[in-house]
């Protein structure tokens, strides 16, 4: 892609939030507005922090899941085979807390995003499935979906429509069902990985919302629409790895600064 970074694009917005729906609109540079408004190739990568405020607990920051639990009896498949009944147990309560949620704002944009660029993806490390309960039709699930479950003997692979019911569940094989999902020290999805890092290599511009940036392949996406010549630019409650090299960085929840900036560029 011809497209070098532009100069000047650089910003950082912290708005103030006096409540939900609150934040001041944020000032855009006239060289980010201009770049979000003639770009053909958009990308979102998100992470935990875009479902934030659909009620649904992100991994780390205040009150994150692994400050309760141990990622590696429950996120590893260590775990899952010394107590899959407790892993399943974690799996399903996420289920009733995501089956509960509703796309918040922040969803909602990034659905619009999809009909307004011409090219558009969108990425997620979520498992949650709230980018396409939003409405998004492209989106790459690089760690799974909660809502899917596999038999690692046989390859059988099931849709759930409600919270799992027998723990652990059983594929008619009789071996016991695990999630869909990656855990770590697990190999990403290979489709969804290439697909992902094409997307990235030919985003002009990237946004990155919700996400701490600290999990790998993932994290490294926005640095290969950086170094392919695009734009990034930030939306997360706190400066992450992702605002030393942005184009932009705003700070504050998704579900205010995403729908200000949409409002600003139209
Ligand atoms: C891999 C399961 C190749 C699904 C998850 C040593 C041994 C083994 C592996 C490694 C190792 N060292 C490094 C690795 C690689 C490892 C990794 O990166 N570890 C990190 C932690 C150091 N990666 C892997 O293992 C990956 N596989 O590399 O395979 C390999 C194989 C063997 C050996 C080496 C390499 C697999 C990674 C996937 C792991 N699965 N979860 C599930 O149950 O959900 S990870 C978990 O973290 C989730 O998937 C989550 O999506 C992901 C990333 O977290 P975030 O989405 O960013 O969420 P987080 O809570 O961290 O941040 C939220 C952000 O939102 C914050 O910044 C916050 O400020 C912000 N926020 C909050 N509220 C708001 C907000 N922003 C805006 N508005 C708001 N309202």
């Amino acid at each position: 892609m011809g497209h070098g970074p532009e100069k000047g694009l650089t910003q950082e917005v912290r708005l103030r939030m006096s409540g939900p729906g609150q934040a001041e609109t944020p000032k855009l540079d006239k060289g980010l507005v201009k770049k979000i408004r003639e770009a053909r190739t958009v990308s979102v990568l998100t992470g935990a922090g875009v479902s934030a405020e659909s009620g649904i607990p992100t991994f780390r920051g205040a009150g994150g899941i692994w400050d309760k639990y141990d990622f590696r009896v429950l996120a590893t498949h260590e775990g899952f085979r010394k107590d899959p009944r407790l892993v399943w147990e974690w799996y399903q309560l996420r289920q009733v807390e995501i089956a509960k949620a509703r796309p918040n704002p922040a969803h909602m944009v990034i659905a619009d995003m999809e009909k307004r660029f011409s090219s558009f993806s969108v990425i997620t490390q979520n498992i949650d499935g709230m980018h396409a309960r939003a409405g998004n039709k492209k989106v790459i699930e690089l760690h799974g979906n909660i809502w899917r479950m596999r038999c690692e003997r046989d390859g059988l692979e099931l849709v759930l429509g409600a919270p799992v019911s027998d723990i652990p569940p059983l594929c008619q094989c009789g071996s016991i069902l695990r999630p869909d999902v990656v855990w770590f020290g697990e190999q990403l999805p290979k489709n969804e990985v290439e697909e992902a890092s094409r997307v990235a290599r030919e985003s002009e511009l990237m946004f990155v919302v919700g996400t701490s940036a600290v999990v790998y392949p993932a994290a490294a996406l926005p640095v290969i629409t950086k170094n392919s010549g695009g734009a990034v630019v930030e939306v997360n409650l706190e400066p992450t790895d992702v605002s030393t090299y942005a184009d932009a960085s705003f700070f504050g929840r998704a579900g205010d600064i995403l729908p200000a900036i949409w409002k600003a560029i139209q």
